[in-house]
């Protein structure tokens, strides 16, 4: 299985881990670290280095709660460095945004994913990346950051999700996004109950059944904190745990803030899989 990013086609035929960049004051887990460029910057070479497939630079918080940003402060945090990133980078560069102007802008400066936890849901954000030769993460979410956790409600989770993005994935064909380049995640965290998260993890076949790489953001989340009780600060442990399971479960791309020890995990997820002829 390959992804279609750009002029990248990157190898998915074993799971491969997508480092986490927040440029932002407030994300949940990492705000404020890399809101300097320049350490940003250094951060997104570092995590090259220990193994990252792609780096994801994200200008809006999107933890429970988080307000949204205005659109020129979103551009102004991320343009900036896409730019550097991808002038300096191997790997290709994802841009974490709901808004089409600001994919408009990332992808001219370079990126050639768009990871939207809105699912091009936004007007005018299937165009945007349609006219252009990125790949794009298509992720469920039921509500808005702002309210999400609110009071999360599903019949049957897993089939929801799974219905939901088969018909994001299929708007995205009919809008001339080709099947190579498109990722699908259930959106872990996002709307959804520790019940919830933990029937997509032990049901992520029922998605990847779909024929699309699935990417699993889990690190760090408060899931792992309310399984161990554990503060956001020591859920190295929990994030590691849940990458191995979502490898073994079927995911292709992991999204971690933590890549040396989460591409170790991928790895022996890799070996057992290969083991087992999988
Ligand atoms: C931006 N962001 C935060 N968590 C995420 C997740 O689980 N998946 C994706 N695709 N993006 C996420």
């Amino acid at each position: 299985m390959r992804l279609t990013c750009g002029p990248f086609a990157v190898d998915l035929s074993t799971p491969v881990v997508m480092g986490v960049l927040n440029v932002t004051p407030d994300s949940f887990s990492d705000g404020g670290h890399w809101f300097d460029p320049v350490r940003a910057i250094d951060r997104a070479v570092e995590m090259v280095e220990e193994g990252a497939a792609f780096i994801d630079v994200g200008g809006e918080s999107t933890r429970p709660g988080a307000a949204t940003v205005p659109v020129d402060e979103e551009l102004r945090r991320v343009i900036p460095l896409v730019e550097a990133l991808a002038g300096r980078l191997t790997v290709p560069v994802s841009i974490d945004t709901r808004k089409p102007e600001v994919m408009r802008a990332a992808i001219a400066a370079g990126a050639t994913l768009v990871n939207d936890i809105a699912a091009l849901g936004a007007a005018g954000a299937l165009e945007a990346v349609a006219g252009s030769g990125a790949a794009v993460c298509l992720m469920h979410m039921q509500g808005e950051p702002r309210s999400m956790q609110a009071a999360p409600d599903y019949h049957d989770v897993v089939a929801e999700v799974v219905a939901y993005l088969q018909d994001r994935a299929a708007a995205c064909v009919a809008a001339g996004i080709a099947h190579e380049r498109v990722v699908l995640d259930p959106g872990f965290g996002f709307g959804k109950l520790l019940e919830h998260n933990l029937d997509l993890l032990a049901g992520l076949d029922r998605l990847a059944a779909l024929g699309f790489p699935v990417m699993a953001g889990l690190s760090r989340k408060s899931m792992i904190g309310q399984v161990t009780g554990r503060p956001v600060g020591e859920r190295l442990a929990g994030s590691v745990a849940l990458a191995t399971l979502a490898a073994l479960g079927g995911a292709r791309i992991i999204r971690a803030h933590d890549v040396a020890a989460t591409v170790d995990a991928v790895k022996i997820a890799a070996a057992l899989a290969a083991r087992q002829g999988r």
